[in-house]
């Protein structure tokens, strides 16, 4: 079976592309998970896109994912700045864990420049868009990959 990749989005992510400031670029969820599932078959791994708006539900994910991924990427979007749960859950997981956020957070209001899951975060990619996307996947494939080797 081919490596798998966990790659979860927190609340509101499935509405990107809606959002009337521009914020998060103009490409829909559906084709920001298409790009995604693209990239991943061109690296010949199994990607598990999930998205959910409930914090329980992405710590059952991340938990989930201890069994069955070899990385994990998450955007936990209007989590990212206060959940211990999902920081607990992430510091878990053994696997290399890339943060990504499509707006680049540092350049926002400034509650959104500390992000509680960055401590366990291998590495943090922010305001790169549906790009940044797609190289969380690159990175989080080349580094579980040179963990195994
Ligand atoms: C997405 C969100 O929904 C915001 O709550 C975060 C993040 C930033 C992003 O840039 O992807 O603050």
């Amino acid at each position: 079976m081919s490596q798998q990749i966990y790659f979860l989005n927190g609340p509101n992510a499935n509405l990107y592309g809606l959002d009337k400031s521009g914020t998060y670029g103009s490409e829909s969820f559906a084709s920001i998970v298409e790009s995604c599932h693209c990239r991943a078959e061109s690296l010949g791994i199994t990607l598990v896109f999930r998205q959910s708006n409930h914090e329980g539900v992405l710590v059952d994910w991340i938990q989930e994912a201890r069994q069955h991924a070899a990385g994990l990427i998450i955007n936990a979007a209007g989590l990212t700045y206060s959940s211990v749960p999902i920081l607990d859950a992430l510091l878990m997981f053994d696997g290399p864990v890339i943060e990504v956020h499509m707006s680049n957070i540092w350049q926002r209001e400034p509650f959104r420049h500390h992000s509680m899951v960055s401590k366990a975060a291998t590495g943090v990619i922010a305001g790169l868009g549906v790009l940044g996307y797609e190289l969380a996947i690159d990175a989080v494939v080349s580094l579980a990959g040179a963990k195994t080797a």
